[in-house]
């Protein structure tokens, strides 16, 4: 077993890494005057437990062999992943003024090649999961003991590779690969649901072989008792945390607003809705 690494910032509690990760975001989106921020405010409480309680990582070798793997499939939640990545000392805090720009290592979607941290492309959807089985894969051949975190969005659950990639993973048996599914029940075209019905979506997940947790993905204590069971249950199977997300948590006047896959935000309102945040949690 390779040694655990204490993340940066050790005294930090999960819900202030997950105010952190939040503010990041959007003191990049306000950099720009636009991205995905509903989605980078709903998935940071997942991002803070994923980099602040699970994953095994050291920060200034985003390489090391021995860490574990942490693949976004959706390249639109770049954002969130570089809130993150910044929180974890991985990507340096001032490289979030060049968000978006030009020869900036933070393209707004995401990319393996130059992003330290980022380990696969996104944008093509649907296409994590099935480079997570190959990666878990060849880890298993060389007795690795890392885990595969492959976090994809629900409008992915629309793509036929992904439950191919599913019913593979079950297969071989995949028993150290975690997909996270950030149910915030909207895509692109509108509410999941009536875009391409999934539910019952626990009840699929299962029939395809995985050991099955549905929880909120805004409740921190819910998200570390998912993250611990999906680690140490015995079962030989691949495993899945369906996190149901609430869209721009955190900024109230931002939750309120229509929920969509591009909410509009003036470009006066990004301070506001830096105010909006408050206080980093005591
Ligand atoms: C293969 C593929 N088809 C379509 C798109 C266009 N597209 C970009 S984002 C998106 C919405 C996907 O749903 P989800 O990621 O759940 O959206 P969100 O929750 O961010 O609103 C779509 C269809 C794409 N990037 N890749
Ligand atoms: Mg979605």
């Amino acid at each position: 077993m390779a040694e655990a690494v204490a993340p940066v910032r050790p005294n930090v509690s999960l819900a202030q890494r997950a105010w952190r990760i939040r503010h990041n975001a959007l003191r990049m989106a306000a950099v720009q005057g636009q991205g995905y921020i509903a989605q980078a405010l709903g998935i940071a409480d997942v991002l803070a437990v994923a980099y602040f309680h699970a994953l095994r990582y050291r920060a200034d070798d985003p390489h090391w062999e021995g860490r574990d793997r942490f693949l976004l499939s959706t390249g639109h939640y770049a954002i969130a992943l570089y809130a993150a990545l910044i929180e974890a000392g991985i990507i340096p805090e001032q490289e979030l003024e060049t968000y978006g720009s030009d020869a900036s290592r933070l393209p707004m979607s995401g990319m393996a090649s130059y992003t330290p941290g980022m380990e696969i492309s996104g944008g093509s959807l649907g296409q994590g999961l099935t480079i997570a089985v190959g990666m878990a894969l060849g880890l298993r051949r060389k007795n690795s003991d890392a885990l595969i975190v492959n976090l994809l969005s629900d409008g992915e659950l629309n793509e036929g590779a992904t439950w191919e990639a599913a019913m593979s993973a079950a297969h071989w048996r995949l028993d150290r690969l975690i997909a996270l599914v950030d149910v915030n029940s909207q895509q692109a075209d509108g509410p999941s649901q009536q875009m391409l019905g999934f539910e019952p979506l626990a009840a699929k997940w299962q029939a395809f072989g995985w050991h099955v947790q549905r929880i909120d993905g805004n409740d921190i204590a819910a998200l570390v008792a998912a993250f611990d069971a999906a680690r140490s249950h015995a079962q030989p199977s691949p495993r899945v945390i369906l996190c149901d997300t609430r869209m721009a948590r955190g900024v109230g006047f931002l939750e309120q607003r229509e929920k969509a896959h591009f909410i509009r935000v003036a470009a006066d309102e990004w301070q506001s809705a830096l105010g909006a945040l408050g206080e980093m949690p005591a």
